[in-house]
C-alpha cells in the first residue's frame, strides 16, 4: 500500500497543434511531472479529458505515459467510460501496460440504480488481475457512493482504496472507518486537501495539482511532520491559485496549459466542448504564474 501513498496529479490530455493526442508532448509531460517527485499519475480521468476522447485516443495516453515513465512512480488508470465493455476493453489494456491499480466513476450520463453501479465496478475490477480504486464524484455523475455499496464492493478483495471526490470531508472518514482504515483514502477537491488528509485521506489526487505540483507536496510534506500552520498557509495560497484560474473565459483546463506553456510544458490546449483561453485571459496568465511562483 505504501506506493499508493503521497502526490498522484491526475493527468492532462497532451495535444498536437491539430488537437489529436500528441506522443511527444504526453512522453514529456509525465517526465517532468516524475521529475518533480511525484507518488504517482492518475491517468485517463476527468483532468485527462476522458469524456471527451474515443478508446483509441485514450490508449494512446495510457500507452505514451506508461512508456515514458515505466515503473518509476506508480501509475493509476482510470478506466470509466459509456458501456461496461469498453471499460473493460481499457482496463484489460492497462493491465498489459503494467498499470498499478485500476478505477473508475459509476455509469455515465444515466444514473443507474445502485445495483447496476455494483455490477459495472464488479465486471470491470474482474476483467483483470488488478487492484480497483472506487471513484466517487457525485458532482459530475450525479451518484454519491453509499457505505451500503462501499461494504458490498469490499467483499471483493481487490477493492483496495477511494478516490473521493465529494465536498463533505467526513466523507473521507466515513468511508475509512466502513472499512476499519484498511481502504487508501485519497482526497479529491484540491480545495480542501489539508483537511481532507486531517480527516483521513492518504493522499491525494487532483486536477490542479500538475500545474502546482510543488505547493502540493510540501502542504503534504507538513501535514506528515505535524505542522498544521504551514500546511494551512499553502492551502490558502493553493484555493487563491484555483480561484484564480476558474474566473478565466476559458475552462480551467485551457488556463492551466497556458500557464504550463510559460514554464516550457507546451501540452496543447484543450478540445471542445471545452474553451481555450481567450487574449483578456492571456494577460492574466501572467499573474497567475506568478502567484504559484511565489
Ligand atoms: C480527475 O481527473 O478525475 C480529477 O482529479 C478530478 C478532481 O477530483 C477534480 N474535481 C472535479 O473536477 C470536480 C478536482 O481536482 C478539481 O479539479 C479541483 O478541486 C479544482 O476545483
Amino acid at each position: 500500500v505504501e506506493k499508493f501513498k503521497g502526490i498522484f496529479p491526475a493527468f492532462y490530455a497532451c495535444y498536437d497543434e491539430e488537437g489529436n493526442i500528441s506522443e511527444s508532448r504526453t512522453k514529456q509531460f509525465a517526465n517532468y511531472l516524475v521529475s518533480k517527485g511525484i507518488q504517482g499519475l492518475y491517468v485517463g480521468g476527468s483532468s485527462g479529458e476522458c469524456i471527451y476522447q474515443n478508446l483509441e485516443e485514450r490508449k494512446l495516453t495510457l500507452r505514451y505515459v506508461a512508456e515514458a515513465v515505466g515503473h518509476q512512480i506508480t501509475l493509476i488508470a482510470h478506466v470509466g467510460a459509456p458501456s461496461t465493455r469498453d471499460s473493460i476493453e481499457l482496463a484489460k489494456y492497462a493491465e498489459q501496460l503494467g498499470y498499478d491499480a485500476l478505477s473508475a466513476i459509476p455509469p455515465i450520463y444515466f444514473v443507474l440504480p445502485e445495483d447496476s453501479i455494483y455490477h459495472y465496478w464488479t465486471d470491470i475490477l474482474e476483467s483483470t488481475n488488478l487492484p480497483f480504486i472506487i471513484y466517487n464524484i457525485p458532482q459530475t455523475t450525479g451518484y454519491n457512493l453509499s457505505i451500503q455499496l462501499l461494504n458490498r464492493m469490499l467483499q471483493h478483495g481487490k477493492v483496495i482504496g477511494v478516490k473521493n471526490s465529494s465536498m463533505p470531508v467526513m466523507d473521507i472518514e466515513r468511508f475509512k472507518t466502513a472499512s476499519s482504515n484498511n481502504l487508501i483514502l485519497f482526497n479529491g477537491p484540491d480545495e480542501q486537501f489539508v483537511a481532507g488528509r486531517l480527516m483521513g485521506a492518504d493522499s491525494g489526487i487532483g486536477g490542479t495539482y500538475a500545474v502546482m505540483v510543488e505547493l502540493f507536496l510540501k502542504a503534504n510534506e507538513f501535514i506528515s511532520s505535524g505542522d498544521i500552520a504551514r500546511a494551512q498557509q499553502i492551502q490558502s495560497d493553493i484555493n487563491s491559485i484555483i480561484i484564480a484560474l476558474c474566473s478565466l473565459n476559458g475552462s480551467m483546463y485551457s488556463a492551466i496549459k497556458e500557464v504550463l506553456k510559460k514554464n516550457n510544458m507546451d501540452i496543447g490546449s484543450v478540445r471542445k466542448p471545452l474553451q481555450p483561453v481567450t487574449g483578456e485571459d492571456l494577460q492574466k496568465i501572467d499573474e497567475i504564474k506568478a502567484m504559484i511562483d511565489q
